[in-house]
């Protein structure tokens, strides 16, 4: 993994926490970031003891997406295309195809790609005084990182324009209403509730959670027939799973299941 301080990280009772960590940016991404971020996310996916991921920002900021420090337009005309294929798109993928939970505690400001890496998570909570921006609307540019993907199919496509339109900020508390993101908490609470769920779902059958995730990300894209295709497919797999038959004796013994994420 990198050993970048952009990204803090540390693994703990199965959860792996990566903390964006250049605070005075809020956050914002620069090269080192980037490439820190990845090498923890590519970490998850090789290490079978990170059975979760908890991601969340340092400072009183979560993330306020691209460092615009790095983009002096007075020196050309920048090839974006090239910094989302290289940096934001493999983030995205890194992260929806990680069969593990990945748990986002928005600690504060979630703007540009920021907000739409929140939004890509599995599960989002964030601090009450948190804000959700769009801010691409105000330098010019187009939702990345998933955003108008994600969006239209979260909240519907008159909420989705309206936000990635004006920029205008969401509180946490509407975006928890609107189905955005699964919970607005107070501030003071935010990070033991995001340890705690994040701890409890890495205590959890890996494999079958793992599978939940790939099976609903699915649906977006499948008919009815081709998921309960794969729905069979996946309990098929699932049911071969150590973890089943440690659940299944659990319950049948009256017993706490003591899942291995096998
Ligand atoms: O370029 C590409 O590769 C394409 C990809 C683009 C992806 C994107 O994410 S584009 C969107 C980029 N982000 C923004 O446009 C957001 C810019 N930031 C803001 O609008 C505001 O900072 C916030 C609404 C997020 C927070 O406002 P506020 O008032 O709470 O804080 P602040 O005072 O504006 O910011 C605090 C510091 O963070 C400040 O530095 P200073 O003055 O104390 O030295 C500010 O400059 C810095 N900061 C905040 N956001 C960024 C940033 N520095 C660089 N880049 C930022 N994005």
């Amino acid at each position: 993994m990198s050993n970048s301080d952009t990204v803090l990280s540390a693994l703990a009772d199965g959860v792996l926490s990566l903390t964006l960590n250049r605070p005075d940016k809020l956050n914002a991404f620069n090269e080192e970031m980037h490439l820190a971020l990845r090498a923890g996310f590519q970490h998850a996916h090789a290490d079978e003891n990170v059975r979760a991921v908890l991601l969340t920002g340092a400072g009183r900021g979560f993330c306020a997406g691209q460092d615009l420090g790095d983009r002096d337009p007075k020196k050309g005309v920048p090839d974006l295309g090239q910094t989302i294929e290289t940096f934001y798109n493999p983030l995205l993928r890194l992260i929806r195809s990680l069969e593990k939970p990945v748990i986002c505690a928005v600690n504060g400001v979630a703007a540009g790609a920021g907000a739409n890496i929140a939004f890509a998570c599995d599960i989002t909570l964030a601090a009450r005084s948190a804000r959700f921006i769009q801010a691409f609307a105000k330098i010019g540019l187009v939702p990345d990182s998933g955003g108008t993907w994600s969006l239209p199919r979260l909240i519907g496509e008159a909420r989705a324009k309206a936000l990635a339109l004006t920029a205008e900020p969401l509180d946490a508390d509407t975006a928890a209403d609107w189905g955005l993101i699964w919970r607005a908490v107070d501030d003071d609470t935010l990070m033991e509730e995001a340890n705690a769920l994040a701890k409890r779902l890495a205590a959890g059958p890996t494999k079958g959670l793992g599978m939940t995730k790939r099976a609903i990300q699915a649906a977006a894209t499948n008919s009815l027939d081709q998921q309960l295709d794969l729905e069979r497919d996946l309990q098929r797999e699932a049911g071969r799973s150590a973890d089943y038959a440690e659940g299944v004796s659990a319950f049948l013994e009256k017993r706490k299941a003591e899942f291995k994420g096998r």
